[in-house]
């Protein structure tokens, strides 16, 4: 049976990528995408579906009531795949309020919609409540600590995560209490093409581009579980076909590595396949700056529940998944020149001068 989902947060990185994978793999199903077009939000990741007539766009905020109630009804949805979120932790240190009003009264109103809607058609077992998380809601791990399994306790340190943690909770409950069919899915740190330019692995690269410092918080040292995003979509696509409602499961890269080794690795690959560098070779760029507050110092996932049960694997090593990500925005700077705007070089500024002061 064909499905109807409904995409939040279907215009930003994972979203978008998550939009244009599904309609490879499942052409005949219907996609609504709902987006604020926040400052991450940017409908030209979609242009390629602009036309066909399984996919549409709604502009619009998932904290409002009517308008999700009114889409559920009328699109007849059978899924959501709930991703829309404020994301970047350095800005919910400067700006923590978006982040409790679209993490968790966003999470908590589609929730309510979608709980009184699946009542009205007599609760279909199949649909499905899929809400994508992170695993930065386990808190940090230390060197010789094992990954993060779904059973790891909660220990958020960021607002961004702590909103996080408050939206999986509200997902978690709504399963016990109502018996609402909603998954959740907790991930490492994704990259790929699409990614907003001040997240790291976009950030150094764009960087390298325009011959600008590369800064390096702390002594680089801290540890993130890279997942190529099109691995992540691959693993969302096993648990909304296959995965349990009511169930958790962690999606990692298999991947950890040190930042100042993957800037380092991102400074190699650079300038190997980019022409005309302004400075090469490009890590005389690399610069240490203070260190983000609170920084986590390492993530990593333990993926064997999904590995063993749904039959999930990542493909990408760092090395391959890399070069693709960083071969696309050599290939596309009118994507990423675009988001440079006046607001986005006010962020920089700040968050370059205070974040770490
Ligand atoms: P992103 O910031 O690139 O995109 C977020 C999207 O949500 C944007 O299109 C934005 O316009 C939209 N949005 C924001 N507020 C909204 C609102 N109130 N109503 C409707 N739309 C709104 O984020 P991303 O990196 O693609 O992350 C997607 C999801 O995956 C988030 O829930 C995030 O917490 C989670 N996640 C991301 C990563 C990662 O490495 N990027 C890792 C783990 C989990
Ligand atoms: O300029 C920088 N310099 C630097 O050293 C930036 C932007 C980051 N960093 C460090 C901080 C982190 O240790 O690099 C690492 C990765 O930073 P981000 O790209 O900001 O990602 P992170 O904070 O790990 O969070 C990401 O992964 C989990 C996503 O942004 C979250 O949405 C997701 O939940």
């Amino acid at each position: 049976m064909s499905k109807h989902l409904l995409v939040t947060g279907g215009a930003g990185f994972i979203g978008s990528n998550f939009v244009n994978y599904w309609y490879e793999n499942h052409p005949q199903d219907k996609i609504i995408v709902l987006d604020a077009l926040t400052y991450a939000g940017n409908r030209q990741n979609l242009i390629n579906l602009e036309n066909n007539p399984n996919f549409s766009f709604i502009h619009g905020d998932i904290c409002d009531r009517q308008l999700v109630d009114n889409l559920l009804e009328k699109e007849k949805i059978t899924t959501i795949a709930h991703f829309a979120a404020e994301s970047h932790v350095d800005r919910s240190i400067l700006t923590p309020s978006a982040f409790i009003q679209t993490n968790v009264i966003g999470t908590f109103t589609l929730l309510e919609s979608f709980r009184h809607y699946w009542q009205k058609k007599n609760q279909p077992p199949e649909y499905r409540f899929l809400h994508v998380s992170t695993d930065e809601v386990y808190g940090s791990l230390d060197i010789n600590d094992p990954p993060f399994t779904e059973n790891t306790p909660y220990a958020p340190n960021s607002p961004y995560s702590a909103s996080k943690a408050g939206s999986d909770h509200l997902a978690r409950a709504y399963y016990h209490t109502y018996k609402l069919p909603t998954i959740i899915t907790n991930c490492s740190n994704n990259y790929g093409a699409y990614h907003f330019p001040e997240k790291l692995i976009p950030l150094m690269c764009i960087n390298i581009l325009l011959g600008k410092p590369l800064p390096v918080y702390g002594d680089g040292q801290n540890i993130r579980d890279w997942l190529y995003v099109q691995d992540h979509c691959s693993a969302l696509d096993v648990v909304l076909n296959k995965g349990k409602s009511g169930e958790t499961y962690n999606i990692g890269g298999n991947n950890e590595v040190k930042n100042i080794d993957l800037v380092q690795l991102i400074c190699q690959i650079m300038d190997e396949i980019a022409p005309n560098l302004p400075i090469k070779p490009s890590n005389e760029l690399i610069t240490y700056v203070k260190d983000r507050a609170g920084h986590d110092h390492r993530y990593a996932i333990d993926s064997s529940k999904l590995q063993k049960e749904l039959g999930w694997k990542p493909k990408a090593t760092v090395e391959s998944g890399l070069r693709k990500t960083l071969q696309w925005y050599v290939d596309n700077p009118q994507w990423w020149q675009s988001l440079l705007s006046a607001d986005y070089q006010k962020y920089y500024q700040q968050v370059y001068t205070t974040i770490n002061s």
